[in-house]
């Protein structure tokens, strides 16, 4: 090979070196810069848009504990609707199937996922310690809706939801003047260790007059599936009319489930003093169709009150430690009127 082009050829590789140094220095320009960008703007957004956070910039979890009766329906109805009005970033909603094990994974999750705000409804009310204070350190906020737990106060923001022992308190007015001369009454009763049973049981015997007794309580877990079966056991133990006077009922579901039952076995409910909790639809009609003599009322639309403390808890703002919703109770006499415009 000549020395001429021996000198042509490691000139073009030299040039070609020097070319391919210079482009591989700009893309690692880029590449410092690219993480920078990315880092800032996901670790900084949260960071930097308090105070002046919007629904826009929240990320919120929500790990419904099932969907065991229209209650639960229309809280998860409440929660999804008022997401999607307010346009917030993203909801993170899950269904445990009214399992605790289910609902503490899913709160995991989202504590896994940096979320900004948890609102959890408990299933029960005992065992969220672990993973409230795991919440709690990696910074997330938790707001506690509808039923409560046992946990200590320092461990949640708040809890929105209803004065469950002042709707079995209501319940227990509703027999004392039904049952004016006294008599027996059985209990139907939600999930065993929920906050609503709980709560609902101790406000019933807070109130009862001493001549009404409780002639026995079972669990019918919230559901009208599993209410019916209860309620035909209690017939074979006990007379009605005779043995007992009256039912309360922790939901309108498992008034259904009764009423199906009591029918069945031949039982006019209007013949009993049967009081539920909820006012759904379905308690409407029974009130209609002379099945429930009175229904205490138990809210479940707390979407727009959940969405509004997130954004406050996301900016700082003091929010109240509990905010319990106004409820009364709704009777025979107006169900009928009433029934068209219920929204659950
Ligand atoms: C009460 C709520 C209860 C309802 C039931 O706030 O937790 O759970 O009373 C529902 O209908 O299943």
């Amino acid at each position: 090979m000549s020395k001429k082009l021996l000198y042509t050829l490691l000139t073009i590789l030299l040039l070609t070196s020097v070319i391919l140094v210079a482009c591989s220095s700009s893309n690692e320009t880029e590449t410092p810069d690219q993480p920078a960008d990315t880092t800032s703007s996901t670790t900084n957004t949260s960071e930097s848009c308090a105070p002046n956070c919007t629904y826009q910039d929240l990320t919120l979890c929500y790990p419904q504990l099932g969907a065991e009766s229209d209650w639960r329906t229309a809280n998860t109805a409440s929660i999804k609707e008022t997401a999607e009005q307010l346009g917030i970033k993203q909801l993170i909603f899950s269904d445990a199937q009214q399992k605790q094990e289910n609902q503490i994974s899913a709160v995991r999750a989202c504590i896994a996922q940096g979320v900004d705000v948890i609102a959890l409804p408990p299933v029960v009310e005992d065992g969220w310690d672990a993973v409230l204070t795991e919440a709690k350190n990696a910074g997330i906020p938790v707001i506690i809706v509808d039923r409560s737990v046992s946990a200590d106060s320092s461990l949640y923001a708040s809890h929105i939801g209803s004065n469950m022992v002042l709707e079995g308190e209501r319940a227990a007015e509703e027999f004392n003047k039904l049952l004016a001369d006294g008599g027996a009454i059985l209990e139907l009763s939600g999930t065993t260790g929920s906050g609503a049973a709980v709560g609902r049981a101790d406000g019933l015997r807070n109130k009862l007059n001493s001549n009404i007794t409780i002639l026995d309580s079972q669990t019918g877990n919230f559901t009208r599936a599993e209410a019916l079966p209860v309620m035909q056991a209690f017939l074979q133990k006990y007379q009605p009319g005779v043995d007992f006077q009256g039912v309360f009922i922790h939901n309108d579901d498992m008034g259904i489930g009764a009423i199906e039952a009591l029918k069945a076995a031949g039982v006019n409910p209007g013949d009993l003093v049967i009081v539920s909790v909820d006012g759904t639809r379905g308690g409407f009609q029974a009130m209609v169709d002379g099945w429930f003599q009175a229904d205490v009322e138990c809210n479940p639309l707390l979407g727009p009150q959940v969405f509004e403390m997130a954004l406050k808890l996301m900016n700082g703002e003091t929010i109240e430690r509990e905010v319990l919703t106004n409820e009364t109770v709704y009777y025979p006499e107006n169900a009928a009127e009433l029934l068209p415009s219920r929204q659950y």
